[in-house]
């Protein structure tokens, strides 16, 4: 009978539908304010309505139905493209305002099985994971079904050493099957991890299983990246010292060299190949945790973002298969590593629940030369390539032979993630590398939205792709700009604070360990709706441009980081007693951290040792990418009376942007303004001669 019931409510809604005029993005935008998610009572639709219905729809009448129903949307989605244990009661019961937000009630089901059983049924011989190792030529294929046994004997190592549905488990690997098999073991028994990305420092890397309290840490002896290798093992050794929590260390031997084994040590293949290739999948409920990811906010302390299972997966499915135009049989290769969001979402999450083949890139853009992308394009018949602008940027210095002697014809998609794309890039990417026939989808979301929450959608009917904007909304995504006082900003050619108003499945569901911070970091600002902490240009058509951040999170070579961060670092160091990070634009890197810091007044301190230290501090507690590119001493940093510090007038300075300093008037003491700019002066100055000697 209920059943019945929406099935009539289907038919009605479609006759509505049809006779609605279409309207475009500029017009789905008004009244787009804050609303109150209320709860959803209706119940899940009939099975089948996506495939025989939705799946049919144009994108845009399924934008369309994603706002106005997205019961009846995300719930044929899940229902359909899901493969459930138990099916779900309710589509979804959230309010923004108060930071409750859950998908697909009452449901059951297990990512890994969704993302390798369901394959191996019908093409168990199918690649899942192409492995494009450091050294070109020697990738290595795997099935659907080796994928899957893999995963269980994994799984079965974790089980047979204590991990339980519910534990932390923490990946410090680098991009490889094996860290593959982990996240997907883990999501097998009901196990969380948490992938650290294996450039971050020892104490980095402590830190986050602090937090996690993790049970295990899946490691590697060496990574090997640019013809180099990278220990690994060692700067685990280095962590666990200070995680008690940790009883096992599993490693794996990515290379030859042999490695000391402590007594937590756990040779990884070795006690894999004792265990059966036959793991059982433990039925989940949509809400429990899948993983956790450590990112940058506006504190010194990383969040660790907590996403769950159904609405995750089905999140990362949909866009994957939407923006990118994914088709059966397609080799997608996103090159970003596992370690971060984008990994798990588009090498992961998304291209397998899809059954695709999935490219696991293990080297850097430019070893050993600067047309490894495209060779391998080239070898792998590569369809949708989708990589960030920072290393676009890098190969377009490079001559245009070094992308044109390779064969490109199999690439259909190419995307770009992780921070603006420039004119010069996007259009080197669309022309030289896309000749000009492929469409460029510039994708924009965060660890926190799971998925692509803004993009072209390039097979829409008549939604032309303009350079380096362009960019909609993805199915049941509401953005809306906020004004200066906090208010919905209607129209086009308006800026203002980007925030999402509706709940999507994707998004994330905690901070672990501090919901409160995830209510004051995302849903206080605006109350009701998700602040994205970006600025956003709505363009009279409709279209969104991200304009950058509005907080003291900056992004270098597409990796967040907080300035916070990188100050705690920095005061560490007993001859200083503050300093303040801003960003500052790099040609390459998109931006890099610019250092002000303030020394003790000591005789005799060495200030070139000093700086030396405060680079060391900052690769230690963070890595390598974190170290600023300019340190500028002062004797003072800009206050307000109550003591804030006032980066934007740094900011200004930096950029030589000190005509223009704004309202100073907050300033507790503005002599400081002309003292640090006398610094810098002094400091360009400097770096102008180092520049010359250099040349000579
Ligand atoms: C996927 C990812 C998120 C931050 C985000 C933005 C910036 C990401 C774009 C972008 C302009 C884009 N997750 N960002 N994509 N800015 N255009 N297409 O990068 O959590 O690591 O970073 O990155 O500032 O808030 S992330």
């Amino acid at each position: 009978m209920a059943a019945a019931q929406s099935r009539r409510g289907t038919g009605l809604f479609w006759t509505r539908l049809s006779r609605c005029r279409t309207p475009g993005p500029a017009q789905t935008r008004t009244g787009a304010g804050p609303h109150r998610c209320l709860s959803s009572v209706s119940a899940p639709p009939p099975p089948g309505t996506w495939s025989s219905e939705l799946s049919r729809l144009s994108h845009r009448d399924l934008y369309r139905l994603s706002v106005t129903n997205p019961d009846q949307f995300w719930g044929s989605a899940a229902a359909d493209r899901l493969r459930w244990v138990e099916p779900f009661k309710r589509v979804r019961d959230c309010d923004l305002s108060s930071g409750k937000i859950s998908w697909f009630l009452g449901g059951k089901l297990n990512v890994s099985v969704n993302c390798l059983d369901v394959h191996v049924e019908k093409h168990p011989d199918r690649a899942a994971l192409i492995w494009e190792r450091d050294e070109p030529g020697t990738e290595v294929k795997v099935t659907y079904r080796e994928l899957l046994e893999t995963t269980c004997r994994l799984a079965n190592t974790l089980k047979s050493h204590g991990i339980q549905k519910g534990d932390r488990v923490a990946v410090y690997m680098p991009v490889s099957p094996l860290a593959v098999a982990a996240m997907l073991a883990c999501a097998r028994i009901g196990a969380v991890h948490t992938v650290v990305f294996a450039g971050f420092s020892s104490e980095a890397l402590a830190g986050r299983i602090q937090d996690a309290q993790c049970k295990v840490v899946l490691t590697c002896n060496e990574a090997v990246r640019g013809g180099r290798v990278v220990p690994l093992k060692s700067t685990v050794d280095a962590a666990v010292r200070s995680c008690p929590t940790v009883q096992h260390v599993f490693v794996s031997q990515r290379t030859e060299n042999p490695t000391e084994m402590g007594p937590l040590d756990v040779p990884l293949e070795e006690a894999m190949s004792s265990q059966s290739p036959v793991c059982p999948a433990e039925p989940l409920d949509s809400e429990d945790l899948l993983f956790l990811l450590y990112t940058s906010g506006s504190t010194g302390k990383p969040k660790g973002v907590v996403h769950t299972q159904a609405g995750y997966l089905l999140y990362t499915s949909l866009t994957h298969q939407y923006v990118f135009d994914h088709r059966d049989g397609d080799v997608f290769g996103c090159v970003a590593d596992v370690g971060w969001i984008t990994g798990h979402s588009y090498v992961v999450y998304g291209p397998l629940s899809n059954g695709a083949t999935t490219v696991l890139f293990e080297s850097t853009p430019v070893y050993p030369n600067p047309g490894r992308y495209w060779e391998t394009v080239e070898r792998l018949r590569i369809s949708q390539f989708y990589g960030a602008p920072t290393a676009l940027r890098l190969l377009l210095k490079y001559d245009d032979s070094w992308v044109k002697k390779f064969d490109r014809s199999s690439l259909r998609t190419l995307g770009s993630v992780g921070e603006p794309i420039n004119h010069e890039a996007w259009h080197w990417f669309h022309s030289v590398v896309g000749e000009g026939r492929c469409p460029l989808v510039d994708t924009w979301w965060q660890t926190e939205t799971g998925g692509i929450c803004i993009a072209p959608r390039p097979a829409e009917e008549d939604a032309p792709i303009v350079p380096a904007m362009a960019m909609r909304p993805f199915f049941g995504i509401q953005p809306v700009l906020m004004g200066e006082k906090g208010e919905p900003l209607s129209g086009g050619s308006v800026t203002g604070a980007l925030c999402i108003s509706q709940p999507w499945p994707g998004m994330a569901r905690s901070i672990y360990g501090d919901h409160q911070r995830f209510i004051d970091a995302y849903f206080k600002p605006y109350p009701g709706c998700y602040f994205t902490g970006d600025g956003a240009y709505r363009s009279e058509d409709g279209y969104y441009q991200i304009t950058g951040r509005m907080d003291d999170v900056i992004n270098v070579s597409g990796h967040r980081l907080g300035t916070a961060e990188i100050e705690d670092a920095l005061d560490e160091h007993p001859a200083v007693p503050e300093t303040a990070v801003v960003g500052f634009p790099h040609d390459i890197k998109g931006e890099v951290p610019f250092a002000f810091v303030v020394l003790k007044e000591e005789s005799g301190l060495d200030r070139a040792a000093v700086l030396k230290q405060l680079r060391e501090l900052v690769t230690t507690k963070i890595a390598k990418y974190a170290v600023p590119e300019h340190f500028l001493v002062v004797k003072r940093l800009p206050k307000t009376r109550s003591g804030k510090i006032m980066r934007r007038i740094l900011r200004s300075v930096a950029m030589e942007k000190s005509g223009d300093l704004g309202d100073t008037s907050t300033l507790d003491d503005s002599s400081v303004v002309k003292e640090i700019i006398e610094a810098h002066e002094q400091y360009r100055k400097q770096r102008a001669e180092e520049e010359k000697k250099k040349q000579q």
